[in-house]
């Protein structure tokens, strides 16, 4: 089969990033255990409580900043480098460990920790601080930034970019991501539409489990590392 493959989508969830230490949403004790969706990842408990949001969301961006990048992060940026057809790493993940571990080829669909958007201008600007004083936006001063991520009811990005790697891809890679939120959840049915072959690495089956060709199970530093050697050799 490897001989066929020459473009590469791979989607990446939480658990590629569980063994750096970051929490996962949906597994036991994941941040949705702690925090009510409704509140701190939808535009209307954000309008409702903004101080709640901006504080979840500052704790998480400073907790990121003191996590390293696992062996899955490393095997895949491997993978960037050394891959010599097209590959896109979509993540839902909004931290930077792919592209810390060195990965180039990332597109973050559910946006990014380390960046601030600001409602007033409509600018991204890079940021590591917390939110919660309501700093003033570095291109137009408003006090208006909030957390640079996609919540429920909002337009996941890229999309257009993400379906047209899937149309030119060979195979779809999904890992650790438990295929409970959409559109991300759908992609593996595109890849069956358009007659790509499918593979999951995950800790456990996903809800959309049975949509893949081929499924491996076991932690992602493990699956991942093999599969990204086996990709190279
Ligand atoms: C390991 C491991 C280890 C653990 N090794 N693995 C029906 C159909 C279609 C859409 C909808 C629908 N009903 C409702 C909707 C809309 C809604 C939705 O999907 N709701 C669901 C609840 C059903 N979706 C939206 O609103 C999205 N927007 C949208 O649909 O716009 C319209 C549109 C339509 C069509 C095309 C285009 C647009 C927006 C979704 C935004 C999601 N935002 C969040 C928060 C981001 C910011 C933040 O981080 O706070 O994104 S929610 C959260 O879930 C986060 C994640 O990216 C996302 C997915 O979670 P993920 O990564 O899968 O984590 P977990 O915890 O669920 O799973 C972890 C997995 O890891 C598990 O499988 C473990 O087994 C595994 N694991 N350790 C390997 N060591």
């Amino acid at each position: 089969m490897k001989s066929e493959i020459h473009n590469i989508v791979i989607l990446t969830g939480a658990g590629v990033s569980a063994e750096s230490g970051i929490d996962t949403f949906r597994s036991e004790g994941g941040l949705w255990e702690q925090h009510r969706i409704e509140d701190v990842a939808t535009p209307e408990g954000f309008s409702r409580d903004p101080d709640l949001v901006l504080r979840f969301y500052d704790m998480r961006r400073a907790a990121i900043q003191t996590k390293r990048p696992n062996p899955a992060h490393q095997a895949l940026a491997r993978l960037d480098a050394e891959w010599p057809g097209e590959l896109l790493i979509v993540t839902q993940n909004v931290d930077d460990l792919h592209e810390r571990a060195g990965a180039s080829r990332v597109l973050h669909m559910h946006g990014e920790h380390l960046n601030a958007w600001c409602i007033a201008c409509d600018t991204r600007s890079p940021w590591t601080k917390s939110l919660i004083e309501r700093p003033p936006c570095p291109a137009c001063n408003a006090r208006a930034l909030r957390p640079d991520v996609v919540w429920f009811g909002e337009m996941p990005y890229r999309m257009d970019e993400i379906y047209a790697a899937m149309a030119r891809a060979d195979l779809f890679v999904s890992i650790g991501t438990s295929g409970a939120v959409y559109p991300a959840a759908g992609l593996v049915r595109n890849a069956r539409e358009i007659g790509i072959q499918t593979l999951e690495l995950n800790l456990e089956r996903s809800q959309g489990s049975q949509w893949f060709h081929a499924t491996r199970l076991g932690p992602a530093s493990e699956v991942v590392t093999g599969w990204v050697e086996e990709m190279l050799s």
